[in-house]
């Protein structure tokens, strides 16, 4: 082991790829494409991806996504322009994918405009290689990790405000270096981030301290309607119709409520029931342990997932499906 741990490579099996991949940037135009509904990951990977481009010479760069870059990364995005995806035709460009398993995961119209993407980099196991030069780890905890650490493998400088939106991929990814895959180079990661300049402070503030009023109230309601079963090894809540109208706050906003009732002491399965306006409900689940294997559950009724996080869709009225479900999640849990 050498004695300085910055001798030590984090990707060494991507090494020779990515220098390849470095000599090929100069002179080009290059559209970095992330996946639609982009997260923290693939917009802080952009935007690395970007510089790390200009840098080495690209003579144009722009990102593209499907979707808006969210609210909570506007902060992150170092003055590089997103571009809407389905607009974009620019054949004079070549297509860069960051965090993207698919090509399809970019929108319909890029994959079948820009078929083989002149690169691709990421983490997700599931990516089959679609790419000229696939640069792929799936022992990344994020798709910016993985940029960084083989930005810090090849000793490429870049500024703190790029070290501070791989900072954010990382630990959005990891939900602050918490989640089970979580290992000793995400925290060396993101030490040299810190070393580099990422404030992690300043961070925390702009992603974790800026709820809407109206997410609140709708929180509110999601707790108030939790209830126990199964001596408190179930916690399901519901969200019933016109509940985004009274509250003030809009669909996405329910993201990660199924969180609070699974972060509930002794709650093995969780469960989020949404009425919709259309008729049927829409079902999040969590477990606490991929052991639990919710996705088994949601398969049930027509859905899927991971094994700690899955949903489906149900033609039902909430009052009929409720106790359906109830009795599935017992038979699962061996109640
Ligand atoms: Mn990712």
């Amino acid at each position: 082991m050498p004695n300085n741990p910055k001798d030590k490579k984090f990707f060494p099996n991507s090494g020779a790829a990515f220098s390849d991949f470095l000599k090929t940037v100069r002179g080009g135009k290059f559209a970095v494409a992330g996946h639609m509904r982009p997260d923290g990951d693939c917009i802080g990977s952009q935007v690395a991806m970007a510089f790390l481009l200009r840098k080495f010479g690209a003579e144009s760069v722009v990102c593209i996504n499907k979707h808006e870059v969210p609210f909570l990364y506007k902060d992150f995005i170092c003055g590089e322009t997103f571009l809407p995806a389905d607009d974009f035709c620019d054949k004079s460009f070549e297509i860069i994918t960051v965090d993207c398993a698919d090509l399809k995961r970019t929108s319909e119209n890029l994959s079948a405009l820009f078929p083989t993407p002149a690169a691709c980099f990421d983490h997700h196991v599931s990516n089959k290689p679609y790419a000229r030069a696939n640069i792929i780890e799936p022992s990344a905890t994020a798709t910016g990790a993985l940029l960084a650490g083989l930005m810090f493998d090849n000793n490429i400088d870049f500024p703190p405000e790029i070290a501070n939106a791989l900072y954010v991929a990382l630990m959005m990814d990891t939900r602050q270096l918490t989640t089970s895959n979580t290992d000793l180079r995400s925290f060396e990661i993101a030490s040299r981030l810190v070393e580099a300049g990422a404030d992690p402070a300043e961070v925390s503030i702009k992603l974790y301290q800026r709820e809407k009023f109206g997410r609140m109230k709708l929180l509110a309601e999601f707790l108030q309607s939790l209830e126990m079963h199964f001596g408190g090894r179930v916690c399901v809540g519901v969200l019933p119709c016109g509940v985004y109208e009274r509250t003030g706050s809009c669909k996405e906003d329910s993201d990660g409520l199924v969180d609070y009732a699974r972060n509930i002491d002794g709650v093995e399965v969780a469960a989020l029931l949404e009425e919709l306006p259309e008729g049927g409900v829409k079902g999040s689940l969590r477990s606490k342990r991929p052991e639990t294997r919710v996705n088994e559950i949601a398969a049930l009724f027509g859905g899927g997932g991971h094994f700690a996080a899955a949903g489906f869709n149900s033609g039902k009225p909430l009052a009929e499906f409720y106790p359906e479900f109830l009795k599935a999640v017992a038979q699962h849990l061996k109640i």
